[in-house]
């Protein structure tokens, strides 16, 4: 019996030396599991690595929780038309949404056509090369921000050659020492001809019902050639934050077909400039459009499409170097949100709650346009709605069918089922 217990002994030293991770040893007890209950705090004990990351990346360990965490529901807008959705108007890119004189304030990519855009090679004086061209911006108020009234242009396309006399688009609002200011992509060539080229330009008024001056000259240049932004200025997107004017933008970059597309900051001490671009840009490595707003005592990102870190929101602490904060669905589409402290210098960001977005291609891509409709969410530090807070949004199976396979794809399984068979 004692030469059995021995030899029992030896044997399962022997396989122990040979297989160390081995979990049967005697002297080895299975390690104490991770708590059942969730911990709110980061556990003492060892956690892999992505449980080490759940408790220092987020702001919670569950999304519940995590005020940057959300889920975007949808609304349709009422006082919009859209000549019965054949292509020849269109509404996109809204700027952030803003409180002044008693009603909410909103200015977007304003294009009313002969026709649908007809791509670079067709277009014309009146013809539009893409769908934000041959645009001028307009401005529209709303006492609920679900009814809007349209209250017409902002700024309309300057004479040829300013700024600008192409197109004006993709604009959006700052507020600064009591005037307003409305930032916009300046186009002086159709969007298609080489890429979709601007740079970025600015008008100024004492109320945001206008008049608007144009300043005519160019706020934010492109880059200087062979640099990420040599070619374009997309997306304006300017917030108070550390007295100062930070405006984010994105660029498209590394040439067609292949364009990538992250955002770069410009800080200024004036809304009319000098913008100095950061050293450090891209700051945000993804996302096609920019919302960015305060939050806490840093700047926090909705970064939709494009890029290895799309579906998520980012936080900076500092306005610059940007985490994931949470990763989300369904995202609103160049979003503009409504921002009560966007423009207070605050170092005690609140949050969002809502916006308006839009939604491109509409029908289809003969009577291409776009559409401006409403979000809700709760990334905001005041609002706790638990709907908002669902793991997922639920969709429809029809809308996962409507994502198929196209015929090559089909030709692609069925032949590799067929090689499996020979
Ligand atoms: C948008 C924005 C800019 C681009 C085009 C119109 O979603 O990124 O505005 O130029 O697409």
């Amino acid at each position: 019996m004692r030469s059995v217990v021995l030899s029992l002994g030896i044997f399962v030293v022997g396989v122990s030396s040979l297989f160390p991770l081995a979990c049967c040893h005697a002297e080895d007890p299975q390690p104490k599991g991770f708590p059942f209950k969730l911990p709110k705090e980061k556990p003492d004990r060892e956690l892999s690595a992505a449980m080490e990351r759940n408790y220092s990346a987020y702001l919670a360990p569950r999304p519940e929780d995590n005020e940057l965490y959300s889920l975007f529901k949808y609304t349709p807008l009422k006082g919009f038309d859209y000549n019965n959705h054949d292509g020849t108007i269109s509404r996109r890119d809204p700027s952030k949404v803003i409180f002044a004189n008693g009603k909410y304030y909103v200015w977007y990519t304003h294009r009313h056509t002969p026709t649908s855009p007809k791509g670079a090679k067709n277009c014309t004086d009146t013809i539009p090369s893409s769908d934000w061209d041959l645009a001028d911006i307009w401005y529209a108020t709303s006492e609920d921000g679900f009814a809007w009234t349209e209250q017409g242009v902002a700024v309309p396309r300057p004479p040829k050659p300013q700024v600008g006399w192409r197109s004006v688009t993709t604009t959006d609002i700052l507020l600064w020492k009591g005037k307003y200011y409305l930032y916009y992509q300046g186009f002086m060539e159709a969007s298609g001809t080489r890429g979709d080229d601007c740079p970025v330009a600015v008008s100024y008024a004492d109320s945001p019902d206008g008049p608007w001056t144009p300043h005519h000259k160019i706020v934010i240049p492109n880059g200087a050639p062979g640099e990420w932004d040599q070619y374009s200025i997309h997306d304006p997107y300017p917030l108070v934050y550390k007295g100062k004017i930070y405006l984010y933008y994105k660029s498209d970059f590394d040439g067609d077909p292949r364009l990538v597309r992250m955002q770069g900051l410009a800080i200024a001490d004036h809304p009319l400039g000098p913008f100095k671009k950061h050293l450090l840009n891209p700051v945000v490595n993804s996302g096609h459009e920019t919302t960015l707003f305060p939050f806490k005592g840093g700047i926090a990102a909705l970064v939709h499409g494009d890029g290895n870190e799309h579906n998520t929101v980012q936080f900076a602490e500092d306005g610059v170097n940007f985490e994931i904060a949470s990763i989300v669905s369904l995202m609103p589409i160049a979003a503009g949100p409504f921002i009560p402290d966007a423009f207070t210098n605050t170092q005690d960001g609140r949050g969002i709650t809502w916006g308006l977005s839009h939604f491109t291609n509409y029908t289809n891509w003969s009577q291409n346009h776009a559409i401006l409709m409403r979000f809700d969410c709760d990334l905001s530090l005041d609002l706790n709605d638990p709907e908002m807070k669902r793991h997922r949004p639920y969709v429809r199976p029809d809308q996962y069918f409507k994502q198929g396979l196209n015929g090559k794809q089909r030709q692609r399984i069925n032949e590799a089922n067929r090689a499996l068979r020979k």
